[in-house]
Parts: C-alpha cells; structure tokens; sequence
C-alpha cells in the first residue's frame, strides 16, 4: 500500500435519491472492506463534462479515484486495483483468485449487461408503440442470467468460498432495480443480496453516500 489517502468522485446530486445505485457505492464499499480511509469530491452534471473531469474520466462520469499520481476510471477497475493491493477481497490461492476476479467480469459484463439494457428500455422507451411486446422479451432475459447465477450459488453464502469482489460486484449490481424486482422469484439470491447489504463495510457506504443526499436535499454546498 502506498500509504496515500486516495480520492473517488461521486455524484453531487444523485439521481438516486441516496440509494447507493451509483457506481460509487461499489468504490465506497471495497475501500470499506479493505479498511482504506478515503476523500470524496462531488461533482455536478456540469463539472463532469468538463475538461478538468474529462481528463480523469474520458465518458464524463463518476466514479473516478485518484493516489497520488495514480488515476483511475471504471468502478470495475478500481475495484479490482483496491482488491490487489489490501487484503480481503481476492483469495491468496491463485487459482481462487481468478475465479473471483473471472466473477467481478461476469458481474459487470454478462449479468449487469441484460439489467441495463432492461433499465433503459424501461425508462427510454415507454411511450413507444413496441413497449408491452418487446418488455416480456428484457424481462426474461434478466431472468435467464439471475437463474444462471441463482443455480451457481446454491445454497452457499458466496460465488467462491469466501467473500470477495466479485460479490461485492455482483450484490451491487443484483441490487439495481431493474434485476431486484424480480429477486423475489430467487429466495437464495434475495439472501445472498441481503447477506452482501448486512455486511458491516456496506452500511458504512450506504450511509456515507446517503449522507451526501440528505445534505444536499436540504440545501447544502455541494462540494464536500
Ligand atoms: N462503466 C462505468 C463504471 O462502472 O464506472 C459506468 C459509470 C457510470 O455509468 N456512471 C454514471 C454517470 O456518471 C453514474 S452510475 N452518469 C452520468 C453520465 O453518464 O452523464 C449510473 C447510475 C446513474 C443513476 C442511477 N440512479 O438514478 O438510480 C443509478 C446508476
């Protein structure tokens, strides 16, 4: 560890309403897994299309890490760097330790992949005459990854053994509206879900981002 107190951005105003549904809840959450105290910088829609944010994060978005001189961009990837640098989210056997992180992929592509493109349709194309025939079709592709990831799970408590980022991921991305309607249908998703949201390091999170959304619906700055 280097020893700097790394830097995320995070939405200053979140559309989410304090839900930890933005990406930065998964940053937040693995630096309090690992134990890594950190600063965060809130920025608004305007700030993050703009040059000083755009050279940290080349699509305009949040999150971002900074250390030192070290910068990041994708929460995947900045994960995975917290993950290889303290202990407690990628097993110590290399074999367990590409599992994990062939997990952390599958999260973030295979099984995020179908959710987003359900949340979008859901929220872009409501009004549009193929609505009601093509949502059926969304839905039951979220469906075939959750069955996938519910059958892999079983009965056990994690993907791997123990706990690791590629839960941290897949719980982040389980929990996106768009896949958690449906995990009433998965009790042992539904479990493993809220197993993930029990765990002390995500409180933490949840509470620090819901923090900044109780500050700002009452009026505060927005810069922390
Ligand atoms: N692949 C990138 C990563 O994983 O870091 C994706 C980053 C990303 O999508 N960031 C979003 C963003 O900055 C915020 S998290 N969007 C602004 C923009 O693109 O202009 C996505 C998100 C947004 C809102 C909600 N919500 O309201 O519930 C949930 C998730």
């Amino acid at each position: 560890m280097s020893g700097l107190r790394p830097v995320i951005t995070a939405f200053a105003n979140s559309p989410d309403r304090g839900r930890g549904l933005a990406r930065d809840m998964a940053v937040r959450w693995a630096l309090e897994e690992v134990g890594q105290p950190y600063d965060v910088r809130l920025v608004s829609f305007k700030e993050m299309k703009q040059p000083p944010h755009l050279a940290l994060q080349p699509f305009g978005q949040i999150p971002t890490y900074e250390e030192g001189d070290l910068r990041l961009f994708e929460s995947g990837a900045i994960v995975l760097h917290i993950a290889e640098r303290h202990a407690g989210l990628l097993p110590a056997d290399a074999k367990e330790r590409a599992a994990a992180i062939a997990w952390m992929f599958a999260a973030l592509t295979t099984v995020q992949g179908p959710i987003i493109e359900r949340e979008q349709f859901i929220l872009m194309e409501k009004d549009k005459s193929w609505y009601a025939e093509r949502l059926p079709i969304l839905d039951d592709r979220v469906r075939d990854r959750l069955t996938q990831v519910s059958q892999w799970l079983g009965e056990g408590d994690w993907l791997g053994g123990e706990f690791s980022a590629g839960d941290l991921l897949m719980v982040n991305v389980l929990r996106r509206p768009a896949a958690s309607s449906f995990l009433p249908e998965f009790p042992n998703l539904a479990a493993y879900v809220a197993r993930g949201e029990a765990r002390p390091a995500f409180k933490r999170a949840f509470e620090d981002q819901h923090a900044v959304f109780v500050a700002a619906s009452a009026g505060a700055p927005i810069h922390a």
